[in-house]
């Protein structure tokens, strides 16, 4: 009972995160030094909240950092 309760509020806490994100950003503003890439590090430096967690789900060539079509990829 305690642990889904756990897995319900962890949920959600990902769910709220991910909505503030999407309004915060977009790829060309996080792009600090225009490579085409979007590392974690400029994200952090851009004030935006991203687990790192879903970052880290969002790179599917896992090479640490995010091209625009791996970055349109996270959910919003
Ligand atoms: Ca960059
Ligand atoms: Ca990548």
């Amino acid at each position: 009972m305690k642990k889904s309760m756990s897995a319900v509020l962890a949920f959600g806490a990902l769910f709220v995160s991910s909505a503030a994100f999407a309004q915060a950003v977009d790829f060309a503003t996080l792009d600090a030094n225009q490579d085409g890439f979007v590392t974690y590090e400029e994200i952090q430096a851009a004030g935006a909240t991203l687990a790192e967690e879903t970052y880290k789900a969002a790179d599917g060539n896992q090479d640490g950092m995010l091209d625009e079509a791996e970055f349109s990829a996270i959910p919003q």
